[in-house]
């Protein structure tokens, strides 16, 4: 029956993940997966999440189905996280937001109503991209293609480019962006500009489709969220999805949400409804657990204030490492240019890396990036951030001396 099913390869990014723990070397470093890791190379349990997981538990309810949408609560506190506590969007009722399956289950919601509503429209994502980008919308039916990202000669943004290559899109095309920390640069638009981007994206009428999944780990939790408000101060309708796996240490319980910014709150609500219809057909409605326990933390004052810090120390602990590395790659390898470490922002990092310095590092070093060169960057600890950079410098050392 069937034959015909051809083996899967994997995930680039999850396989190397895997190679990672299979390898039975002492000393290894891993940097693949986007997981926050504290400086005792440990993935953090947020004492605001298990006081608010255990304060439900105690309470000992019953477990009915929960609202298609998801917890008044959790949808409730996501708004005002992501939008700020007075935006006007919000006052007028025209965000229709739905709690999904993390991040991914926002991105897959959205593409499939999308899909729906406009079944020509075709998706414009950064190169480079979060493949999964590419094949959550090509399997909900949108074809993707790739607008100017990154520029290779100077290690940052190739703002011309892109504006350029989306200004040229036909109406209600849609446009995926990263509101902060890109995936896989860690290159971000600066808010002059935001500044400059949003005005074309009305003009072109084009469906702004914002990806938030490390809200908090670039410049703060607010900073962070400001192309999302700069669109709605400028009017836009745009979606967001918003995850929780990074900025709560939550990935396994998927806590994330989609929100639809509208024009009006009828509009609004016809919108929610059909978000409500897409999940009804894929998983009906969202797990409990997480939900209760990120909307017990984000309602909370003293819970709230509490995360914020925690945030605030997962954030400034890459920011460290960062600047660890390019302080000590200068003085291993002076000739190599390492700013990028200190130029990028948020959890990756993009080194350029040629597959040949990657798999030496693989090989002999047992530091495992993934193929894109990309590097997550809280994978560093003081404890192996010598033996990092002496791996590095050995690879990129060898190669400016070829190359002279
Ligand atoms: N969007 C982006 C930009 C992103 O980097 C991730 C995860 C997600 C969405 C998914 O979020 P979640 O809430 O887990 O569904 N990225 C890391 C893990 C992965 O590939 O799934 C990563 O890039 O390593």
């Amino acid at each position: 029956m069937f034959d015909h099913i051809a083996a899967y390869g994997g995930d680039p990014i999850f396989r190397l993940g895997e190679a990672f723990h299979a390898d039975p070397r002492d000393k290894k470093v891993n940097l693949t997966v986007g997981l926050y890791y504290d400086d005792a190379g440990k993935i953090p349990l947020l004492n605001t999440i298990e006081v608010a997981e255990k304060a439900w538990a105690d309470q000992r309810k019953p477990r009915p189905y929960l609202p298609i949408e998801g917890l008044a609560a959790y949808r409730a506190a996501v708004q005002k996280l992501v939008f700020g506590a007075d935006s006007a969007a919000l006052a007028e009722g025209r965000v229709a937001t739905i709690q999904t399956l993390g991040g991914t289950g926002a991105l897959k919601v959205g593409g499939d109503f999308l899909h729906a509503a406009y079944p020509d429209a075709e998706m414009w994502i950064s190169d480079p991209a979060w493949d999964n980008h590419h094949a959550i919308f090509q399997g909900a039916g949108v074809p993707t293609h790739s607008y100017r990202y990154y520029d290779t000669q100077t290690q940052g943004l190739d703002f011309d480019g892109m504006l350029e290559d989306i200004s040229q899109l036909a109406p209600h095309s849609i446009v995926l962006l990263h509101p902060c920390c890109h995936n896989p640069t860690g290159v971000d638009l600066s808010p002059e500009q935001w500044l400059k981007l949003i005005p074309v994206l009305a003009e072109k009428q084009l469906i702004a489709f914002v990806d938030m999944a490390y809200q908090g780990f670039g410049k703060g939790l607010d900073e962070d969220a400001f192309a999302i408000r700069a669109m709605v101060e400028a009017g836009l309708t745009f979606f967001v999805a918003n995850s929780f796996s990074k900025n709560f240490s939550y990935y396994a319980e998927r806590c994330g949400a989609l929100s639809v910014v509208c024009s009006t709150p009828d509009e609004a609500s016809r919108v929610l409804g059909q978000l409500k219809a897409v999940v009804r057909r894929i998983y009906s409605n969202p797990p409990l657990h997480g939900g209760e326990a990120v909307s017990g933390v984000l309602n909370s004052p003293s819970l709230f204030t509490e995360w914020v810090a925690e945030v605030t120390s997962m954030r400034e602990r890459i920011a460290a490492m960062r600047q660890a590395a390019h302080q000590k790659l200068r003085v291993k390898a002076p000739d190599y240019d390492s700013s990028y470490f200190v130029k990028q922002q948020g959890m990756f990092c993009y080194t350029g890396l040629s597959q040949a310095q990657l798999q030496r590092l693989r090989d002999e070093f047992g530091v495992y990036i993934i193929d894109s060169g990309r590097i997550s960057v809280p994978g560093l600890n003081t404890e192996n951030i010598d033996y990092f950079v002496e791996a590095m410098a050995a690879v990129v050392t060898s190669s400016v001396a070829e190359s002279a």
